[in-house]
């Protein structure tokens, strides 16, 4: 699943896994790289439209027979994480790398060519080479390779002990989750964080290499490679990226006052001061990401029954396949068909006791087909939940799209699908949950309880957009050259109070490296996706819920059962990335815009809220 296979263009090409890594190879041979050339030149002194689409014929074949190759070998190593899957993985992700800028390279030929629209979006794609492109010089794809496969695996293996127990990341965030002792949330805090001082120089090393490639690729950097994938100018998409997260940002900013007041109350003024960032280590959440693990530090007065989804599940004697069964439901509920026997016989569901694993979740579609998978080490909470109809999102839309050309097989834009499973997951309402046997009908809480229920939902979905955001602006920075690897940490910190108002618990030691801490920094997965899908999930929301005739409060709606709404949503989902984005947002939407006025909607009764209890507050930071 790594990215270096990743094809800019369609993105799925290549995608070799994950939360939808598309990948894209090369394989060129360096060693006859200067025939080749003067082949080229030859050739490129009449380029016609023939030969482009001859071209793009080739290179489908090429993409798609290493594509179906990196994927099993990127599979098997992140299912089995040892020094030999590491290599086969390099291997493979060399051959990618090769093969993307070469590919780039030779799509460039036709760049005078007057072509059709469906021709020209594919050779942009090609052009676009991949997310993590290597330099097209002698060594450079192998280093780079075995670098992004180092940087996985030990982020992968990461372990801190702690009370004289070696404890991985699912075990450390727990206790981030439940304990409401500082010290011992600082030490935790900090534990995790040990695990990232050794990859800074790689990933310092990572970044000049892609850098180049970026250059060779006609990018000022990779910074700007990364924004040219969004059927707009660079610049433009960051002004995008600007616009929407300023119409989100008044939320966040009362959401943050209310809960450090609500700290306040638990911990007093020495460990949150009411004039300061919050302490990143008391927010339920190994990075601070989301909150909804501390909803009972901070939930509103008046007694409003909870709906629990963990005790729930416990109640009901769930297991894990039962998570993804129930999951699964929703979809073929809207008309989706049932995922194959091989999705149940070769996904990974449980974290393995004897071996090393990539624990993160991803969904896989191995043969760009219909041999979809998820890897998860799922725990059976209603965090988990959630993120088994995420990574089903990824699983439906591959699927849904299996027939485009490998250039389309890709969301239409990342953020889409990111969002496609969480769109559904908006829709886990009391109601529904009585609807699937879960909750008694008697404890549907009432419409005064909704307060309780959109703080619940708002301590993870509005918490998580600025840091979001600060993810990518980070490495936006690190790629243009802003932060040296000396600056890395003071940048990041600086991003993370900025965009978040928080604040790490002490004082960080001089070779910290903090972003590595972050699966998707030494993962090499761009974040901006998830700021992107938290916009557009509520913009799909909504549309569902209109479309169903809803007329109750957005937070309500659900979508379960509805085959009208899935109809409509496969026909954008079906489209991949064969159509500038905001055709596939207007093929469900009715707009060609995204528009962060539907979850300001979905949240407007909080909003009144917060801002009542704020009102005597001093806010900011
Ligand atoms: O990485 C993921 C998914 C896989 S694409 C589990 N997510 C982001 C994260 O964990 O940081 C989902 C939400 C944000
Ligand atoms: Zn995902």
């Amino acid at each position: 699943m790594k990215k270096y296979l990743y094809l800019a263009v369609a993105a799925t090409a290549l995608v070799i896994a994950g939360c939808d890594k598309t990948q894209k190879p090369d394989t060129s041979d360096q060693g006859t790289g200067a025939q080749a050339q003067i082949e080229h030149e030859v050739v490129a002194s009449a380029p016609t439209v023939q030969d482009a689409k001859e071209f793009l014929e080739n290179s489908e074949t090429e993409i798609v027979e290493l594509t179906l190759r990196a994927k099993i070998a990127y599979w098997v190593n992140a299912n089995f994480i040892t020094y030999d899957t590491k290599a086969m993985a390099t291997k493979v992700g060399e051959e990618g790398a090769l093969l993307s800028t070469r590919l780039a390279n030779e799509a460039k030929r036709f760049n005078d060519l007057d072509l059709p629209a469906d021709m020209a979006r594919k050779l942009d794609g090609l052009k676009r080479g991949s997310n993590f492109p290597a330099p097209d010089k002698p060594g450079a794809a192998l280093e780079l390779s075995g670098i992004m496969t180092e940087l996985d695996a030990t982020y992968s293996e990461g372990k801190f002990t702690y009370n004289g127990k070696a404890m991985s990341l699912g075990a450390l965030s727990n206790i981030i989750a439940t304990s409401r002792d500082p010290k011992e949330l600082q030490t935790v805090w900090e534990g995790w964080r040990t695990v990232a001082p050794p990859m800074q120089k790689d990933y310092a090393r990572m970044v000049e290499i892609i850098n180049e490639g970026s250059r060779e690729l006609g990018y000022a950097d990779t910074g700007v490679l990364w924004k040219a994938g969004y059927d707009m100018p660079a610049d433009d998409f960051t002004k995008e990226a600007d616009r929407l997260w300023n119409q989100v940002k008044p939320l966040y900013d009362e959401l943050h006052c209310y809960v450090r007041a609500e700290l306040n109350q638990q911990y007093g003024d020495e460990v949150v001061p009411l004039d300061q960032p919050i302490r990143a280590d008391l927010l339920g959440n190994m990075w601070a990401q989301s909150w909804g693990n501390v909803y009972d530090l901070v939930k509103p007065a008046g007694e409003a029954p909870k709906v629990d989804i963990t005790a729930l599940m416990a109640k009901a004697d769930y297991d894990e396949i039962e998570m993804v069964k129930v999951s699964e439901k929703f979809f073929t509920s809207m008309g989706f068909e049932p995922l194959p026997d091989t999705f149940w016989e070769r996904s990974l569901f449980v974290k393995p006791k004897d071996r090393e694993v990539v624990c993160h979740a991803s969904a896989w579609n191995i043969d760009d087909q219909d041999d979809v998978r998820i890897k998860m080490c799922i725990k059976k909470d209603g965090e988990d939940f959630k993120t088994v109809h995420h990574e089903l999102g990824h699983n439906f839309y591959q699927r849904a799209y299996k027939h485009q050309p490998v250039y389309y097989k890709d969301g239409a834009n990342d953020g889409f699908h990111e969002a496609i499973g969480d769109m559904i997951s908006l829709s886990i309402t009391p109601d529904y949950l009585v609807q699937i046997g879960l909750l008694d009908e008697s404890d549907v809480p009432p419409a005064s309880a909704d307060i309780h229920l959109l703080m619940q939902q708002a301590l993870d979905k509005i918490a998580f957009l600025p840091f979001s955001i600060m993810m990518d602006q980070w490495r936006w920075n690190v790629f243009n050259g802003e932060y040296a690897p000396s600056e890395y940490n003071d940048g990041w910190w600086a991003l993370r109070t900025k965009y978040q108002g928080i604040r790490p618990p002490a004082e960080r030691p001089a070779n910290a490296f903090d972003p590595g801490a972050k699966f998707h920094i030494p993962g090499n997965t761009p974040y901006m996706r998830y700021f992107l899908a938290h916009i557009l999930q509520f913009q799909f929301h909504k549309a569902a819920c209109d479309m169903s005739g809803n007329t109750g409060p957005l937070h309500r709606c659900s979508i379960y059962g509805n085959t009208e709404v899935g109809t409509k949503f496969n026909n954008m989902m079906r489209m991949g990335s064969s159509k500038p984005w905001p055709e596939a947002l207007e093929a469900f939407t009715g707009t060609q815009k995204m528009d962060g006025s539907a979850i300001i909607e979905y949240f407007d009764p909080l909003i009144v809220y917060l801002k009542e209890e704020n009102k005597d507050r001093k806010c900011g930071w």
